[in-house]
């Protein structure tokens, strides 16, 4: 067990229910509770609660006496899956942060966490990105549908706690990778994707391995476990409505992360960009400054998160499974639902 973060708001009889505890980031909170000795955690798959069944969603409230929410449940997907299946990513995600919320509500959580998202901010956010830039400008085409949810989502936290005094906190997380990533070759956020690729071209001894995009957009990556660690403290020690930016303060293009990613999976080929992609938007960083001044910090730097992550995929098995299939946590189990 892990003794260094000393809790006293989330006691160890506390009945806490991670949503979507087997995805990227619900998983690496179920990780953190465990190791610090939280064993009373209420986890349901899919296919025992669906989150778009309201009935059902307050049902396992009622019955469940929760206290505490990680409201990690969403679907998730990268540029391209996010751009084609807009109607599919606003409508889940709404019906996933309303029912869920509204029970939580009802059946007197004590607190409850909400996982919004650095796409939601402005496409044209003035770098590094404050809390304050939220709903300034227009969002980024390509997952408007998506930032339309998290950011209903989002306000409905702020105004219950406004409204109905219930402690719904929000947190705006960047770009996250890890264990249990959706490395599908398609659906997937870049991280995951990109080793796919680099990993199949050094299996093939491939001369040539194409990056989707010119390269050229700026992206911060945080490790899923640095995450589930920020996660905690807010949980532990920030009650306030207003919503909190969880990252690095650091990013890297696109071009960067792909030759990192070489050096990591050990590909020596030549690596090209593929224009035709959508790039997205130009760029994605974080002021973690608020986030900071609570005590945390992330420890894993991205090469050492690549490495952590291509040791889990290779481990796992998560490129073996073929193409049309998809990777672990392939779409047919999407990544972040229950
Ligand atoms: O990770 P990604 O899909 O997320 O793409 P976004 C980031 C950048 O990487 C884009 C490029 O410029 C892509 O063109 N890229 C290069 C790749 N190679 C690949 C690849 O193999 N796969 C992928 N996926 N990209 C998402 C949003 O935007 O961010 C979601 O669509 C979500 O809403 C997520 O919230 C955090 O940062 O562009």
């Amino acid at each position: 067990m892990t003794s260094l973060k000393v809790f006293s708001r989330l006691t160890h009889d506390a009945r806490i229910f991670v949503a979507g505890h087997r995805g990227l980031v619900g998983n690496a909170i179920v990780r953190r509770l465990k190791a610090y000795g939280f064993d009373n955690l209420v986890l349901r798959t899919h296919a025992e609660l669906d989150l778009l069944d309201q009935s059902a969603v307050r049902t396992f409230f009622k019955e469940e006496d929760i206290d505490y929410v990680f409201l990690c449940a969403a679907k998730v997907g990268g540029i391209l899956h996010n751009s084609l299946h807009q109607a599919d990513f606003i409508y889940e995600n709404v019906m996933i942060s309303a029912n869920v919320i509204q029970a939580a509500a009802t059946y007197d959580v004590q607190k409850l966490l909400y996982l919004g998202s650095s796409c939601i901010y402005p496409k044209h956010a003035t770098q590094p990105i404050v809390e304050e830039a939220l709903l300034s400008g227009a969002l980024e085409p390509t997952n408007e549908g998506y930032a339309i949810a998290k950011i209903a989502g989002l306000k409905m936290c702020e105004k219950f706690h406004q409204q109905y005094g219930k402690c719904f906190v929000s947190v705006m997380p960047t770009n996250m990778y890890g264990p249990n990533d959706n490395f599908h070759p398609d659906h997937s956020h870049v991280i995951p994707g990109m080793m796919r690729r680099f990993h199949e071209a050094r299996e093939n001894r491939a001369s040539q391995v194409v990056v989707w995009g010119t390269g050229a957009p700026r992206r911060e990556f945080l490790y899923a476990d640095d995450f589930a660690e920020a996660a905690l403290t807010v949980m532990e020690c920030y009650d306030k409505p207003e919503t909190l930016n969880v990252g690095t303060g650091e990013d890297v293009t696109i071009r960067e992360l792909a030759y990192t990613m070489a050096k990591v999976v050990g590909y020596k080929g030549e690596i090209v960009f593929d224009a035709s992609k959508p790039d997205g938007t130009p760029r994605k960083v974080l002021d973690v400054t608020k986030m900071k001044s609570l005590g945390w910090e992330p420890r894993i730097s991205l090469e050492i998160g690549l490495k952590l992550a291509y040791e889990w995929a290779l481990k796992a098995g998560a490129f073996d499974i073929v193409a049309a299939e998809g990777g672990v946590n392939a779409p047919s189990a999407p990544p972040l639902r229950p």
